[in-house]
């Protein structure tokens, strides 16, 4: 049989039969239900904002628990992200959350880099999971998918419109996760202001470019409260950690001299708007979207980067294997021409060092023999001045004794006169 498999290159022209009986097919949805109750669900989330907007009381307010977060200092070097995971249970549904803060955020003096860290970290999930992907041995499933699926970015309520900072951040983040900016503490805000705050920084949004997260409505069961949402944004939300009592019910409020706000009473903030949207209604479309669309981009930035491509130079469909197979050949050519390089650098610099030795060993023999040459000379003097004085002495004890001589005939002359 042969190993090729043809797949049809268009749909085949589909019949509709209909079913005599019932055959169970249409409890799919109820297996894939079971099937995801039981894997439970995973949900990663990130708070940018400044420190002290209410980025952590905002996280226990929407998952309505405490996660003791320690407040940070203003006086960090770097922007640190930091993330923690927690285990949620609603009835039968277990979430896996992650909170990931972005601790110092616009606290330096410089602040041109503070977005840096953030674009760093969000890369860093993605190539992550796209490692996992690559592998023989993939285990998708069990292994932490750590990918952000939204980015909550929290304006200052300053009523006068986005910082530079905010801008720059959200343009450099929008092709890689789901922004849904809010305005945090809104209730420093008053309304008539809080609506001309809205839509100047929808303005400035638009007018930069910045893709944010749009509530989808292609889905008719949400469709229309998605796109009324959408008009809402960016949503003004308060967060407590303080409860008062209303009626014989406890809720989330804050407290002032002037009069309370209670979290989630809609005349006085968007809160319920925001968990509606992000936890209710679209949580699972973001987590779809950050798959299909944000993860998909990078997948295909990095493996165009590695060299991959579906099509050839001359703009013909090509395989994975065949690209491996020509990036491999051409490797070998590679390495197999840089280790001739190698080599006959390596013949080169033998024959020089041979080369030098020679040249040293020559001198080294001339020095030899002008040291022979000199020690010869000297020997040659030495044994002539030896000589020269072997005869002196001769010659001067010569001279003695014939001086001896004549001294010894004087006196003897004139001891006989005598
Ligand atoms: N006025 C007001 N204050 C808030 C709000 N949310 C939090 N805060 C307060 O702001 C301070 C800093 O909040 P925190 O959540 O630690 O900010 P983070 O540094 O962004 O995590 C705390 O004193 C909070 O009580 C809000 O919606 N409105
Ligand atoms: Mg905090």
């Amino acid at each position: 049989m042969s190993a090729e498999v043809e797949f049809p290159k268009k749909e085949p022209h589909l019949r509709a039969l209909k079913l005599s009986g019932h055959v169970g097919f249409d409890s799919l949805p109820d297996q894939l239900v079971n099937k995801s109750v039981q894997n439970g669900f995973v949900f990663n989330v990130m708070c940018i904002g400044e420190t002290g907007l209410g980025k952590s009381t905002l996280m226990d307010t929407l998952f309505n628990t405490s996660f003791e977060s320690t407040p940070s200092s203003h006086t960090l070097p770097h922007v640190k992200l930091k993330a923690h995971t927690y285990e949620l249970q609603e009835s039968n549904v277990r979430l896996k959350l992650t909170i990931c803060d972005t601790v110092g955020y616009g606290d330096q003096i410089n602040k041109d880099d503070s977005f840096k860290a953030v674009v760093d970290y969000i890369d860093a999930q993605f190539e992550a999971y796209l490692q996992e992907e690559l592998k023989i041995k993939r285990s998708l499933i069990s292994c932490h998918d750590s990918r952000i699926h939204a980015c909550l970015y929290f304006i200052c309520p300053t009523g006068h419109g986005l910082k530079s900072l905010d801008l720059v951040c959200m343009k450099k983040l929008d092709s890689k996760v789901n922004i849904i900016p809010i305005i945090a503490k809104a209730d420093t805000i008053s309304k008539q202001e809080l609506q001309r705050f809205k839509s100047k920084i929808m303005q400035e949004l638009f007018n930069n470019g910045v893709q944010i997260y749009q509530f989808p409505t292609d889905d008719e069961t949400v469709s229309e409260t998605n796109s009324a949402m959408n008009d809402h944004v960016p949503f003004a939300v308060v967060g407590s950690t303080e409860f008062i009592k209303v009626g014989n019910k406890l809720i989330r409020a804050r407290q002032y001299p002037w009069g309370t706000v209670q979290v989630e009473n809609e005349s006085h903030c968007d809160f319920v708007k925001l968990r509606e949207m992000i936890i209710r209604t679209n949580m699972e479309d973001m987590r779809e979207k950050t798959h299909s669309k944000h993860y998909e981009l990078y997948r295909q930035r990095r493996l165009e980067e590695m060299g991959f491509s579906d099509v050839d130079s001359e703009n013909k469909p090509i395989s994975f294997q065949q690209t491996f197979e020509a990036k491999r050949s051409n490797h070998l050519a590679e390495l197999q021409a840089k280790e001739e390089e190698v080599r006959q650098m390596f013949v080169q610099r033998v024959k020089e060092k041979e080369a030098e030795l020679k040249e040293s060993e020559k001198d080294l023999h001339a020095k030899f023999e002008k040291l022979k040459r000199d020690h010869a000379d000297e020997k040659r003097k030495l044994e002539e001045s030896r000589k020269k004085l072997e005869e002196d002495f001769l010659e001067f004890t010569r001279r003695k004794q014939q001086l001896a001589t004549t001294h010894h005939t004087l006196t003897l002359g004139k001891s006989k006169k005598k």
